[in-house]
């Protein structure tokens, strides 16, 4: 009789089909990556690097991973890869535990105005525990404070300054953090996590002229497998020819132990997608289904932070509901079919656990094939959802809000406006293939 886990696994892919994934770091893979991660190379041991591990029987796998060094060397033009970290957070870590030492100062956009955990959200995480942080935000308009930017620079000269986000709208201007960097003699670290499918397209500005070392994962824009890569960039390697070693040797032993082979198989298949005219009109395609359901979601009525999209995501900011409704909007958009995650705003009044937003994106959705046409339906889906979910408001009190939600959660399960919304959604989705291109 086959494992239980298989029958969870097909439910899995029963769900990915049926509903509509909007989360802006998610994506799915290409049959042939599927194929590599499912394979043999996940029983081999390879600690060390190409030709120089600690176990015998890399000959094949020092193969794979080389091929997967040069081809993302290729796709970025950077002189310096490392393709074995394990995800993104690990991969940060790796290049502060090479650049710095414990104490040093790091500065990055603040969590609730987009950033990440690992850009130095103080005293929950490790990068804003073991070196001092410093935060920098956004501006009424939603985009980054560059006067803040410099002037937390020239105050606290911090040693690493991190250029990235995961739930910002706009376009990064690495010049300009070269230029700060530049005035306190920081290195410029770019996180592209989010948008190096992007990059790769020549949709977002590349920071390989700008940055000293690049970290992206592999699986949200760039369509690869769950993974990480760290780009040493030329101007990085000139400011110290000894960086790309000073990373992998941070990568192991600093911090892990033997890379994932199947991953790295994955990347190098997703680095030669990439570098196809079909990658180049899929990105392109993410950034006008973006614009399209940005432009619908506001003629809805719904308010977007920033007003708007210059990526492949955006945040609906809720406040003109009521304060801290993103949990209960994501929660009946799930409810009707549609997935996404809550999100803070850069005004947030709520909290990051009950926040006043909800992120989405159009990764996934493009390579399934939608356009245009299925991101107004969408819009038109999100905004019934949430006009008719937010009449309810949450309590104030804490026990009683963990009380409501949970209620909360299981009647949207069974409110017909939210399952007439779901059966639609159904009907959509039959039509678009989890891979399309
Ligand atoms: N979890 C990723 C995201 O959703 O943006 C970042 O780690």
């Amino acid at each position: 009789m086959p494992d239980q886990v298989f029958k969870l696994i097909t439910q899995e892919e029963k769900r990915q089909k049926e509903k509509i994934g909007l989360i802006p770091s998610e994506n799915v893979v290409s049959p042939e990556i599927s194929k590599v991660l499912a394979s043999c190379l996940s029983n081999k041991y390879s600690e060390g690097y190409a030709n120089r591990r600690y176990y015998e029987g890399n000959q094949i796998v020092d193969q794979i991973e080389l091929l997967a060094i040069e081809r993302v060397k290729k796709l970025f033009g950077v002189p310096y890869v490392n393709v074995q970290p394990y995800s993104g957070s690990p991969a940060n870590l790796a290049i502060y535990f090479a650049l710095l030492q414990p104490g040093d100062t790091i500065m990055g956009l603040k969590l609730s105005m987009g950033g990440h955990l690992t850009h130095g959200h103080p005293k929950v995480t490790a990068s804003g525990t073991f070196y001092q942080s410093v935060q920098y935000g956004v501006k009424a308009d939603a985009r980054i404070d560059f006067d803040e930017v410099e002037a937390l620079a020239l105050k606290h000269k911090p040693k690493i300054i991190v250029a990235g986000n995961t739930a910002y709208p706009f376009l990064l201007d690495f010049k300009k953090f070269r230029q700060i960097a530049d005035k306190v003699g920081a290195w410029l670290m770019a996180d592209i996590s989010h948008v190096a499918g992007l990059v790769v397209a020549g949709e977002h500005p590349s920071p390989v002229p700008y940055a000293d070392v690049i970290m992206s994962t592999t699986h949200k824009t760039f369509r690869g497998p769950r993974g990480a890569m760290i780009l040493v960039t030329p101007r990085g390697l000139k400011r110290d020819p000894d960086l790309g070693k000073k990373i992998d040797a941070a990568i192991i032993p600093g911090l892990q132990g033997g890379p994932h082979n199947a991953t790295t198989a994955g990347i190098a298949i997703a680095a030669a997608e990439a570098a196809t005219p079909a990658f180049k009109r899929y990105a392109k395609q993410i950034r006008k289904n973006a614009d399209a359901l940005a432009k619908a979601l506001q003629k809805q009525g719904l308010q977007l932070v920033g007003d708007g999209t210059e990526t492949h995501l955006m945040v609906i900011d809720l406040t003109q509901f009521g304060i801290g409704l993103g949990t209960q909007v994501a929660y009946a958009m799930d409810a009707a079919g549609i997935y996404a995650n809550r999100n803070t705003v850069p005004t947030e009044q709520g909290s990051p656990f009950y926040p006043s937003g909800v992120r989405i994106g159009t990764p996934l959705v493009t390579t399934r094939g939608m356009k245009e046409p299925q991101m107004r339906q969408i819009a038109k889906w999100i905004a019934q959802v949430a006009k008719h979910v937010t009449a309810q408001q949450l309590p104030k009190d804490r026990k009683e809000r963990t009380v409501f939600l949970k209620a909360f959660r299981k009647s949207a399960d069974k409110d017909p406006v939210l399952l007439k919304i779901k059966r639609e959604v159904k009907t959509m989705t039959a039509n678009f293939p989890l891979f399309a291109w």
